[in-house]
């Protein structure tokens, strides 16, 4: 019986590979740039792209995929900072998004229209980690108020991301976190990672934030 189990479970996450790379042969067909953003439930993921889209959503052409498991909130309060389409997916139990809802997502975005598209997945540090979606890069979201050791309890999630960043440094004096030492434990499970420091109430660090999009959205694809 495990043995059955474990073998319906490669084939769902093969179809997933497949799926994942078609979603990102469409995407570089038409030069968008996806980010999946994960992170454990409240770190500030819909936070951070609200001021993401009110400074960058026309000037980069950016459109959002949000995942949750019941609601579509995040949508809702994402819609209300641009004129862009907002997808909201509920996954209806599931702890992450997959391959195929984000495929069916795009159906419904102007890729032609758009250079840069952020899907917000579950809040969740242990699944979203082993479903590829087809982004160029995952970006972790860690907030002051989750304990530095996170990387170290949820390896996976930080070894397949590209990018780290550490939200709601306003809450920094109010809370027994220390910066160093989390990166350390990040870097220890993977040593590329590279980090962004920011507070998505305050604005403080978004400026390297957002020069990094545009960057990122000026840069050639690598598929
Ligand atoms: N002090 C402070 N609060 C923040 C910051 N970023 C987000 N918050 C607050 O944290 C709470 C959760 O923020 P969200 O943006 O909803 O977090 P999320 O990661 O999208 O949550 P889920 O989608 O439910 O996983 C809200 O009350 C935000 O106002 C920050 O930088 N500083
Ligand atoms: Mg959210």
């Amino acid at each position: 019986m495990a043995v059955r189990t474990i073998e319906v479970r490669e084939r769902v996450m093969a179809r997933n590979d497949e799926i994942a790379a078609e979603v990102r042969r469409r995407l570089a067909a038409s030069g968008v740039k996806a980010f999946n953003v994960v992170s454990s439930p409240g770190s500030g993921k819909t936070s951070l792209l609200e001021r993401t889209l009110e400074r960058l959503g026309e000037e980069l052409g950016i459109a959002v995929v949000t995942g949750d498991v019941q609601t579509q909130n995040d949508a809702d309060r994402l819609a209300r900072r641009t004129t862009r389409l907002v997808q909201a997916v509920v996954t209806g139990g599931a702890c992450h998004l997959d391959a195929s809802q984000v495929m069916a997502a795009l159906d419904a975005i102007d890729l032609s229209n758009t250079r840069l598209l952020f899907v917000e997945n579950v809040g969740n540090l242990v699944c979203p980690a082993s479903w590829d979606l087809g982004e160029a890069a995952k970006i972790v979201v860690l907030s002051v108020t989750e304990g530095e050791d996170k990387p170290l309890k949820y390896p996976k999630m930080f070894r397949n991301a590209r990018y780290a960043v550490i939200n709601k440094i306003d809450l920094l004096p109010y809370v027994d976190f220390d910066v160093d030492q989390a990166m350390a434990f990040a870097r220890q499970v993977n040593p590329d990672l590279q980090f962004f420091m920011t507070s998505a109430r305050t604005g403080q660090g978004l400026e390297s934030w957002y020069a990094f999009l545009q960057a990122e959205a000026g840069a050639p694809l690598s598929v």
